[in-house]
């Protein structure tokens, strides 16, 4: 696909809603204000025998992580481990300790992950309207350490877009919408409340982790598409995060313009919703398709890196 003009997303956005300054000139969580005491009460209210749930999909694994075009897998190195101990390079504690120690580097956009609400932009400004030359040398507004510090809380509902339609997964660049998310809500006998963290699963991780999927050159996900209408929505919503089991929370390209990624813009950067990304929800999905409850409690924080762009995460789900 050929580029769009580097206008092309600023004009698609035009006339869609924006929440910088709603909650002051100094926020760096966004749409994470609508989660109050209220928001987390109800949705400690949805927990009924205690199940609990991880979303996280597995990090520095050998086969590689599912991670974004344009970005590599997290590795682990073994540092320390009885081998260690045993040729002699190292030395047990006094008393006797050994233990075993890895190092891990890795993009922190890899695997199950939250963006920051600075991670991406578009004209030169970034949620809240803050200069993106803050992100230059780490992240110095709307960094991942603020959410880190308020944790993501509360009523969490599960859209099981793939079900939906009848299928284990979602095929490439196959897109829905907002009125999907109300159908296939419906068709699930749930309505989607205010506050709700949405959690929509295509299929696609799941997929990917058992080889039905690969992330190839012409890669294409499946997801939310852009639209005016649907942007209000989410606005209207107050949805405060987003979490679904793809690598990107909506299809690649606008089809009609080819603007990549343009939910980043309206969703991220301009209304404050927070992006947990990769999660995998296949588990948590069967166990909603058999008791017919979608709705949960979900509590989940990124690890707090420095100024970072983003963090690893794994969510828990409880029932
Ligand atoms: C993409 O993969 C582009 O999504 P993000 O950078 O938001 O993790």
């Amino acid at each position: 696909m050929s580029g769009p003009d580097r206008e092309a997303l600023a004009r698609l956005l035009a006339d869609c809603p924006i929440r910088w300054g709603h909650w002051g000139p100094e926020d760096e969580v966004g749409a994470l204000n609508y989660l109050t005491p209220d928001e987390v009460r109800a949705g400690l209210a949805t927990v009924r025998d205690g199940r609990t749930f991880t979303l996280g999909a597995p990090l520095a694994t050998p086969q590689g992580d599912p991670v974004f075009p344009g970005r590599w897998a997290a590795r682990r190195f073994v540092v320390a481990d009885k081998a260690g101990f045993r040729a002699g390079h190292w030395q047990p504690l006094p008393g006797g300790l050994e233990f075993a120690d890895d190092y891990v580097t890795g993009f922190a956009q890899a695997s199950t992950h939250c963006d920051a609400l600075g991670h991406m932009w578009y004209g030169d400004r970034l949620w809240n309207g803050y200069c993106a030359d803050c992100s230059n040398g780490g992240m110095r507004k709307a960094g991942i350490e603020p959410i880190a510090a308020r944790g993501i809380v509360g009523r969490c509902l599960l859209l099981d877009i793939a079900r939906h339609r009848g299928r284990d997964a979602l095929g490439r660049a196959e897109t829905f919408d907002h009125r999907d998310l109300l159908a296939c809500a419906a068709a699930q006998g749930v309505a989607i409340a205010p506050r709700t963290i949405l959690m929509l699963r295509t299929g696609w991780l799941g997929a990917l982790l058992d080889g039905r999927e690969a992330i190839g050159p012409d890669y294409w996900e499946p997801g939310l598409t852009f639209s005016r209408d649907l942007v209000a929505w989410f606005d209207a919503m107050q949805i405060p995060c987003l979490v679904t089991d793809t690598l990107a929370n909506e299809t690649t390209y606008e089809p009609r313009t080819g603007v990549m990624l343009p939910l980043h813009g309206a969703l991220m950067r301009n209304l404050g919703v927070v992006f947990t990304e990769a999660a995998f929800l296949d588990d948590f999905a069967a166990d909603c398709a058999e008791d017919r409850r979608y709705e949960a409690f979900y509590c989940a924080s990124p690890i707090k890196v420095a100024q970072g762009t983003g963090g690893s995460i794994n969510p828990v789900v409880l029932k």
